[in-house]
């Protein structure tokens, strides 16, 4: 099945569908999705990361879960296939696709689906609009960075910290410094790199194209990933997707903090869910890059809105007493596309 999922868009596939042998798997769905070729002109991907995207889905048996999700990221000009990182809007989808393959049963007028995230073995709860026992894509939601308005798909997470680095500070510090730049280094679902945006020599109010031809950034951003990436326990990260860059100013339209990322080397069109998350709680540790420009509002349950280029996510936090996050919520949107027979012609 074809879907998007919040502002991303990919196929989404039975695990018993799929080869079991992990080789042939990623042989077959770079096949899928015509990479590599920077136009993916052989295949079902839409020549951006964004639209290069596989979920692999089926029946869980932890007692926390409905469903497992194994994200599988098919770059587009490389013939790599990795699982690497996870991923949130993708993840919209997942309860849908779900109730549409009948691995979870719709329960009255909304429907709620455990999903166990396999990338970073942690879960998300998702609710998905099921009136009449059937999934629906129509509703009042709307979500930057898509046209029009869809059913909701609340999705909370409780665990994230620490998903793919181990804590939530892998190297136990707010604040490092890389290549002369101070950093923070945070996982809080998705390892991300937050810096502000005048100390990489941009304004952080460029456009995603200003940013993608700008190569004496992109080559700093680089410099600078490779160095966190072992820091970050993440080994060498020169084939894989993580961490993400995320650039952050001052707000720009009302919001707490605004945004410009590179994940990691196409700027979001917008910005990850997991992503947003990370980024959103880099802005509530004292003395962070990201603390210093952003407008934070009082109390245990935070409603932050981080701008990115085209508008913004709202990230919900919540707070125990000594200030640490305890869950997340965000809203996102789903949509299915295409339900059909794909075909590789493979030798
Ligand atoms: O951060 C893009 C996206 C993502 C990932 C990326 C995501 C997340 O927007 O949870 O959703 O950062 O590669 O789909």
């Amino acid at each position: 099945m074809w879907m998007r999922g919040g502002t991303s868009k990919g196929g989404y596939f039975l695990a018993e569908d799929l080869p079991v042998d992990s080789k042939a798997r990623d042989a077959f769905l770079l096949r899928v999705m015509g990479s590599p070729d920077p136009r993916q002109i052989d295949g079902m991907g839409g020549a951006d990361p964004l639209t290069s995207k596989v979920a692999v889905v089926g029946p869980s048996e932890r007692d926390d879960a409905d469903v497992d999700y194994l994200f599988l990221q098919v770059f587009v000009d490389q013939a790599i296939v990795t699982d690497a990182q996870n991923c949130g809007n993708i993840l919209a989808g997942i309860g849908p696709f779900a109730i549409e393959r009948g691995l979870v049963k719709p329960q009255g007028d909304e429907t709620e689906v455990r999903i166990f995230m396999k990338n970073t073995g942690q879960t998300a709860r998702a609710r998905v609009a099921t009136p009449d026992g059937k999934v629906s894509y129509v509703g009042d939601a709307r979500i930057d960075g898509v046209p029009g308005s869809s059913a909701p798909v609340p999705i909370t997470f409780e665990d994230t910290a620490g998903s793919s680095c181990g804590a939530l500070l892998p190297t136990g510090n707010t604040v490092d410094v890389i290549d002369g730049v101070e950093v923070t280094l945070i996982d809080n679902g998705m390892p991300v790199v937050v810096m502000r945006a005048e100390d990489m020599g941009i304004t952080g109010n460029e456009s995603r194209e200003q940013l993608e031809v700008n190569d004496d950034l992109r080559a700093k951003l680089e410099s600078i990933r490779l160095k966190a990436g072992p820091m970050m326990n993440l080994g060498d990260v020169s084939e894989k997707s993580v961490p993400k860059m995320s650039m952050v100013s001052k707000a720009q339209a009302g919001g707490t903090l605004s945004t410009r990322t590179f994940i990691p080397h196409r700027c979001h069109a917008s910005i990850g869910v997991l992503g947003a998350v990370s980024v959103a709680t880099a802005a509530v540790l004292e003395g962070s890059p990201a603390r210093a420009v952003a407008e934070l509002p009082e109390g245990q349950r935070k409603t932050l809105s981080v701008e990115h280029p085209i508008g913004e996510m709202t990230v919900i936090l919540d707070m125990d007493d000594s200030g640490d996050v305890v869950s997340a919520a965000i809203l996102r949107t789903a949509r299915k596309l295409f339900d059909g027979t794909v075909f590789t012609h493979q030798n």
